[in-house]
């Protein structure tokens, strides 16, 4: 009995814990492009979209927002939002969910060619909806909210995104972890918000999620904290610069997964970046000077933040320096060849037949008493 449940116990867990079926490479969305994979990311979004599993996972979004941001559970809680979405990508034939790298459009990210018919579409300067390829108002249904995706960009600020140099700052000054995830949180990742949402888009709303854009931006944000987990070795957690004292007991909801075991990606959710120097196709610079983005104070304050991490946001963003001498890349050893898909497994119902016969297992294991050697507890 042992053995058989032993075997069963192992070929489950083999999948979706110990990674031997491959890692995946989530890729920056213009590779895609080149390998005929941006279609099959397109198609399977839009079935979500149709078949109600988007709304789902928007409305956690919304129902968990005060559980997910302005504190330290930011960065874990979003890498285990961006996996629930990539598995049901998968399930629907996209390889893996694929990253947009929005530094290098960052000085004039609007006349980016994510914003084009070729990718995510341009925009109807009177309604705000789109207007031609893939997520145009013609074929595209948003799930939640209005009909149409709308994105109203916020031409009243200035509008640029972080450029590269900005983030290495951060990367190589803030050696805490909440250090770290309170510049990015309130700076980085709420002007990508901020500038496609506006007033009244999706970007700016609850409803962030109908908009593919939103899951590219966040698994840009993610690979960034990735880089900075390997450039400082650093797989730690705290909440100190929140102002609050979590650490890696911290529960995720509503997975009911700890913190610490989403702090590895390529060893617990076998998840890796490709690196992704692409041509920059825009506009690397405005008039030969690296812009400091302004977020605007209301997009936190409309968003339940209090004053307290409205003060913190705006020391946070009032006092970003281009770094006199441009910080060299951050390593991120990911590997150069990249498979032209992974074999992450794993279906809800996988992962609950997977806990009874972990369940099982430790049972039995710890009657046996021994053999615990081999398996990380995940989902
Ligand atoms: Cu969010």
């Amino acid at each position: 009995m042992f053995s058989l449940v032993f075997l069963i116990f192992n070929l489950v867990a083999s999948q979706i814990f110990n990674c031997q079926n491959g890692i995946f490479y989530r890729k920056e969305v213009r590779q895609l492009q080149q390998d005929g994979e941006l279609e099959k990311f397109i198609t399977a979004f839009k079935l979500m979209a149709k078949d109600g599993s988007l709304v789902k996972l928007i409305n956690n979004h919304g129902k968990l927002w005060s559980h997910s941001h302005f504190n330290p559970r930011f960065l874990p809680w979003h890498r285990l939002y961006l996996k629930e979405m990539e598995l049901e990508l998968q399930k629907r034939g996209s390889p893996y969910l694929p990253f947009w790298d929005w530094s290098i459009d960052s000085q004039d990210p609007l006349h980016s060619i994510i914003f084009s018919s070729l990718f995510f579409g341009e925009n109807d300067n009177k309604t705000r909806e789109i207007v031609n390829g893939p997520f145009s108002r013609d074929v595209y249904n948003t799930p939640v909210g209005t009909i149409n995706l709308i994105r109203d960009y916020n031409i009243t600020q200035k509008s640029i995104f972080y450029h590269p140099s900005l983030i290495q700052g951060y990367t190589i000054n803030k050696t805490r972890f909440s250090d770290w995830s309170v510049s990015i949180e309130y700076g980085p990742h709420a002007i990508v918000h901020s500038v496609i949402g506006g007033a009244t888009g999706d970007m700016s709303s609850w409803i962030a999620g109908n908009d593919p854009l939103f899951w590219l931006h966040h698994a840009f944000i993610d690979k960034l904290w990735h880089d900075y987990q390997k450039y400082h070795n650093l797989y730690s957690f705290d909440g100190v610069a929140y102002g609050s004292q979590m650490n890696t007991d911290e529960i995720l909801l509503p997975w009911n997964i700890t913190v610490k075991n989403t702090l590895n990606n390529e060893k617990q959710l076998c998840t890796l970046y490709t690196s992704y120097n692409g041509n920059k196709n825009t506009h690397e610079s405005v008039n030969g000077s690296i812009g400091i983005p302004v977020v605007p104070e209301d997009w936190f304050s409309n968003r339940g933040a209090n004053e307290t991490i409205v003060e913190q946001m705006r020391n946070e963003t009032n006092n970003v320096q281009v770094p006199t001498q441009v910080p060299t890349q951050v390593p991120t050893q990911v590997p150069t060849q990249v498979p032209s898909s992974g074999a992450y497994g794993g279906s809800t119902r996988g992962i609950l037949f997977s806990t009874v016969v972990i369940v099982i297992a430790n049972t039995v294991t710890a009657v046996s008493g021994g053999l615990k050697c081999c398996f990380k507890v995940l989902f």
